[in-house]
């Protein structure tokens, strides 16, 4: 969003629930002397004016030209320096009729109130000190969250859990920059630069790759993974595919050839966002719009994060499948199942996970197998800080770089002033990170992706 307004000493108002009709909608004010102004629209002005901080008032909002009643509401209010935003603010309960919001809002203008940009009420939270931009990028991340994982995440960020991580970091580094200059100041001190805590820097690079390994496993939960079921016709995929589904979602029949076109359906497993498709069985197709549909099969076979294939277990493979499974073999993301291992004296070959979607064997472990591609060994612990915003993580980057830098400048024997530059732009990211360094432009950014009335 271009023009960001910087401005935090106006008053600014937003609606913050969805722009839609329903019970209650909330409105919320920020600004010096918002709690003054919003008694001017207020039945009883004395009861704002003295109302104590954290505090619901009941009464209605008045119309400030024609001294009707707008709307019955209750109105909270918050007072500076505590509240959301650090400021003087209120938020107004009122019926959720679109046109008895819009008649609040213009009564909010006449008295002063401008509306607020995307972001504004979480800016102005950061900028009074009320929070650092990992919890600011966090309130966001809170609202958009898709998953109850998403939202769990989400929350423990906004508790502070990446700060907190930064700052342990941040003191690791800060330990080994004062010893540093201590060097630097009084060169002739004896011992050198055994003075200088190197553990700690490699304890502070740990804790970042640590952090930064939750980034990926954050993504999964919050982005979702695209599992296709690929194979010959006939190998099961549709039965399987429902059976994810846990209903009759995809025709299955003993024809071959049944499902022409890919079939999609989003199921949770183990709170993971999964898409899962059913596709066209892979033959020498009879028509053009099979042709077509085995053509879409090996697009989204591309685009697959994981691609689990069926072989029929009552056939085997088939000589006109081996290329192509080879090739698909080769992949970190593949999965060869062999189905129908109900159907007696089927036994899957070395490597083929067996399966059955008539009595369900090897279905759990083929979920734990799923689960284990998926997070690549980077699984998240309950209570652990994830790592969620790009920024973050490539800011990250760079400070484990620079450590590195500092590290190998200091083993080769670079003049400390010179490696000590590392290490101080090691701890800029960190600074960039919380916000303590900051530019327009990543302000700009960040706050462009929020929602208007947060
Ligand atoms: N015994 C047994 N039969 C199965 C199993 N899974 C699927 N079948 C049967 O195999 C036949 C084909 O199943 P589908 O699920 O339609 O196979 P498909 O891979 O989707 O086939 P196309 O859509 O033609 O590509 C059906 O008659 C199913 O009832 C299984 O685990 N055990
Ligand atoms: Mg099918």
């Amino acid at each position: 969003m271009k023009n960001f307004n910087y401005d935090t000493e106006d008053l600014v108002v937003a609606l913050a629930t969805p722009w839609a009709e329903s019970a209650l909608a909330i409105i919320r004010t920020s600004g010096p002397g918002s709690i003054e102004a919003t008694a001017k629209i207020f039945s009883d002005r004395d009861i704002l004016v003295k109302s104590e901080h954290n505090k619901m008032n009941y009464g209605f909002i008045i119309d400030p030209t024609s001294s009707s009643k707008i709307d019955e509401v209750m109105v909270a209010v918050f007072r500076a320096p505590n509240g959301f935003t650090g400021q003087d603010s209120t938020e107004v309960y009122c019926h959720g009729s679109l046109p008895g919001i819009k008649k609040i809002l213009d009564a909010f203008k006449q008295v002063g109130f401008r509306d607020a940009s995307p972001g504004e009420f979480t800016f102005r939270a950061f900028a009074s000190g009320k929070m650092d931009l990992t919890r600011a990028e966090a309130v966001q991340d809170i609202v958009s969250a898709k998953s109850t994982e998403a939202q769990s995440m989400a929350l423990n960020r906004l508790s502070g859990g990446i700060e907190t991580k930064i700052n342990e970091i941040k003191g690791l580094i800060l330990r080994t920059v004062s010893a540093i200059e201590i060097q630097l100041d009084y060169p002739e001190d004896e011992g050198g630069l055994a003075h200088v805590p190197i553990n700690d820097v490699l304890l502070a690079e740990d804790m970042i790759k640590k952090l930064l390994a939750t980034y990926s496993a954050g993504r999964v939960y919050k982005e979702g993974v695209k599992v296709v079921l690929a194979g010959k016709t006939n190998a099961g995929k549709s039965s399987l595919f429902n059976l994810f589904l846990r209903e009759d979602r995809s025709i299955v029949s003993e024809v071959h050839g049944t499902t022409r076109d890919y079939l999609e359906s989003w199921i949770s497993l183990g709170g993971i966002p999964i898409k899962i498709f059913d596709t066209a069985g892979i033959r020498e197709a009879v028509d053009s719009v099979e042709i077509e549909g085995i053509k879409r099969t090996q697009n989204i076979i591309e685009n697959a994060d994981i691609i689990i294939y069926l072989v029929d277990g009552s056939k085997g493979l088939s000589e006109d499948e081996v290329e192509s499974f080879n090739m698909l073999k080769s992949r970190s993301n593949f999965i060869p199942l062999w189905s129908k291992i109900d159907l007696e004296g089927i036994v899957p070959p070395k490597d083929f996970f067996g399966i059955s979607t008539v009595n369900h064997e090897g279905f759990s472990q083929l979920e734990d197998i799923i689960k284990d591609k998926v997070f690549k060994g980077n699984y998240i612990q309950g209570n652990d800080a994830v790592l969620d915003s790009e920024r973050q993580k490539i800011l990250l980057e760079k400070c484990l770089e620079e450590l590195q830098l500092f590290r190998n400048g200091m083993e080769s024997g670079i003049a400390l002033d010179l490696v000590a530059q590392d290490i101080k732009e090691a701890l800029d990211c960190l600074g960039e990170i919380t916000g303590e360094i900051t530019t327009t432009d990543i302000l700009e950014n960040m706050f462009s992706q929020f929602c208007v009335g947060k």
